[in-house]
C-alpha cells in the first residue's frame, strides 16, 4: 500500500511537471510575439477631466501608450460618446466604423501593417443629452499604438 501511494505519487509529479513545461513553452511563444494579438480599450465619463481611457484594465488617464502584435486588433468600448480619429500611421480597418454613436458603443480596430499609429478621439458635440457637469478642462484624448512587425 505504501509503495502504491509513493507510485501514484511519483505519477503526480511526473503529470505536474510536464503540465509545468506547457506552460512554460506557452509563455516563451507569447513574449516571443511580444505584443498580444487582442487588446481592449475603454473609455468612460469621469468628472474630471470628463473622460479618460484604460488599456487592458489599465488606470483611466488621458494619454495611453500600448503594442499589439501585427494583424491584430483593438475593441475599443466607448462608454462617453466619442469619435475615433486616427491622426497618423497606416491605414487601419473600423469595424464597424470609428464613430461610437451611442452610449456602450463599440469598435474594433485592425492593424494589418506595422507602424506607430496615433489616435485621438472627437468628444461629444454630435450627442444632445451629454452636457455632463465636469471638473477642469475636458482631456484630449491621445494613444499611440506599437504594432510589431
Ligand atoms: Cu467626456
Amino acid at each position: 500500500m505504501k509503495r502504491l501511494l509513493i507510485i501514484l505519487a511519483g505519477l503526480s509529479v511526473g503529470v505536474g511537471l510536464t503540465a509545468g513545461v506547457a506552460i512554460t513553452g506557452t509563455t516563451n511563444t507569447q513574449q516571443g510575439a511580444k505584443a498580444p494579438v487582442k487588446s481592449t480599450i475603454t473609455i468612460r465619463h469621469q468628472m474630471r477631466g470628463c473622460h479618460a481611457w484604460s488599456v487592458n484594465g489599465s488606470a483611466y488617464v488621458a494619454t495611453q501608450k500600448t503594442t499589439l502584435a501585427h494583424g491584430g486588433t483593438i475593441t475599443f468600448f466607448d462608454n462617453d460618446a466619442h469619435k475615433l480619429v486616427k491622426t497618423s500611421g497606416p491605414a487601419v480597418r473600423y469595424r464597424p466604423g470609428p464613430a461610437m454613436r451611442h452610449m456602450s458603443a463599440s469598435v474594433r480596430v485592425t492593424f494589418t501593417k506595422a507602424g506607430v499609429y496615433k489616435f485621438t478621439t472627437k468628444a461629444g458635440e454630435d450627442y444632445p443629452g451629454m452636457a455632463m457637469k465636469t471638473i477642469g478642462e475636458d482631456n484630449v484624448l491621445r494613444l499611440t499604438v506599437r504594432v510589431s512587425s
